[in-house]
């Protein structure tokens, strides 16, 4: 680009290195691009965009499971074509990243860009000395919104740790239960009561039984318990983690209905999405699905019929900010509200661009919200968010305002770890 094209705008080409074909000028050269894989309590993969203005940008890249695809997706095929590149051009950047490696989509790719995405974002925010809710257009609300995991061996132990998170202030909570009948179930992993699916030093992905007869025959009791003891006033969420047909995730919405769910949440899976329209046909408890979902594309036909109410795509799952501010946009067509997974496997950064996001949507309907309770997570990220009352508040920095201690980091080394996976009793396998 002719450098007299550019010198009379709003800002100030001073070091102007254009060198490539990006549409305008650099601003800001990325000089460099560190992925540490670490494991504080649990596998986290952090990139680190560095600039020649000596600002950095953070952002989290993590596929539980998978860790180590992503790392070496970012190390071997991203960081060469982006270092010299514009730190300001995000939306180029990830056009270049989905659009230019012609194999779009997919977990591992798009957790790649998102890494990038968020870290660009930071970098933006820190450069303009504004948080990066103020760069997508300012607060819509000055709290956010949570819900809490109550998990339990026994309907009452549930209650009872449900109860405690009411005293705590929480306004809406998630009630899952052992099934009764079944070792094991998603929820109540190991007797791990707040982290059901933790890292561990499993040599290979522990088996868990399922029987939807049993589930679907407990889980309404659940319910009724909770409501006869708490009464209506406090949301209830109840997460399937995709164990059911649409037919029977219809018939426990309906089982539901009496004790009035804020949302239902991943009751069944959404590779093909009219499953939902199936569910919907029959049932006026409000779904919830997408913390698998990797871009917009798996939620279009979700939200454009209205088979849903809450689109909860992760940052780091769905290519980072620049998507998700395009898929609350696109559901708040569809009067779709946004309640982003907030999983422990997500690392701080994840949950620091989502509450910016949540600040920012006035489709904002509720937080998936775990807390940050161990110390070595607390030693290598540092980060913006408290909990007060059951509302999330996200101190003002600039950027994302996540600091990351890489020597810190550097003391927790990656474990290998896997999900669970799912049998049905004659062992055919099923969705964890
Ligand atoms: C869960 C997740 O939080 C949720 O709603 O479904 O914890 C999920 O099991 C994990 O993120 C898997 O890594
Ligand atoms: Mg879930």
């Amino acid at each position: 680009m002719n450098k007299s094209n550019h010198n009379s705008g709003l800002y100030k080409f001073e070091n102007d290195i254009s060198t490539n074909e990006s549409p305008i000028a650099h601003l800001m050269k990325i000089t460099d691009i560190k992925i540490f894989v670490s494991c504080p309590g649990r596998n986290f993969v952090t990139v680190k965009i560095e600039t020649d203005k000596g600002i950095y940008g953070l952002g989290d890249a993590t596929v539980n499971g998978r860790e180590m695809s992503v790392a070496a997706y970012l190390e071997e095929h991203i960081k060469p074509c982006l270092i010299g590149k514009d730190a300001h051009q995000i939306e180029d950047i990830w056009q270049y990243l989905y659009k230019g490696a012609y194999w779009r989509r997919g977990p591992i790719t798009m957790a790649a860009i998102a890494g990038i995405d968020m870290a660009l974002w930071d970098i933006k925010g820190k450069v303009a000395n504004l948080p990066v809710y103020q760069l997508l257009g300012g607060k819509s609300r000055h709290k956010i919104k949570v819900y809490a995991h109550a998990n339990g061996e026994t309907v009452e132990d549930t209650l009872d740790h449900a109860a405690q998170l009411i005293q705590e202030g929480f306004k809406a909570i998630r009630l899952q239960c052992k099934i009764p009948g079944l070792e094991g179930t998603y929820g109540t992993l190991e007797g791990k009561k707040n982290y059901y699916e933790l890292q561990s030093n499993r040599p290979l992905p522990p088996e868990q039984p399922w029987d939807t007869h049993k589930y679907l025959n407990f889980i309404p009791q659940l319910f009724q318990k909770a409501r006869e003891r708490f009464g209506m006033d406090i949301e209830l969420v109840h997460d399937v983690h995709s164990r059911l047909t649409p037919i029977e995730a219809a018939k426990l919405g309906k089982a539901l209905e009496p004790y009035n769910l804020l949302f239902l949440e991943d009751s069944v899976t959404a590779e093909n999405q009219a499953g939902y329209q199936l569910i919907r046909q029959h049932t006026t408890t409000p779904l919830a699905v997408g913390e698998i979902f990797n871009t917009i594309w798996d939620a279009k036909e979700l939200i454009e019929n209205q088979w849903i109410d809450y689109i909860r795509v992760a940052a780091t799952h769905c290519g980072g900010i620049t998507p998700m501010k395009r898929i609350a946009d696109f559901a708040a067509v569809y009067h779709v509200r946004t309640a982003p997974h907030g999983a422990p496997d997500l690392s701080p950064i994840c949950h620091a661009a989502h509450a910016h996001l949540n600040s920012w949507a006035n489709n904002f309907g509720v937080q998936e919200y775990i807390g940050f309770g161990e110390t070595a997570l607390n030693e290598v990220f540092k980060h913006p968010l408290s909990l007060r009352d059951g509302y999330v508040l996200l101190a003002d920095k600039p950027g994302l305002g996540v600091d990351f201690d890489e020597k810190a980091a550097q003391k927790y080394k990656y474990k290998r770890s896997y999900l669970p996976v799912t049998r049905l009793e004659d062992g055919t396998l099923w969705n964890w």
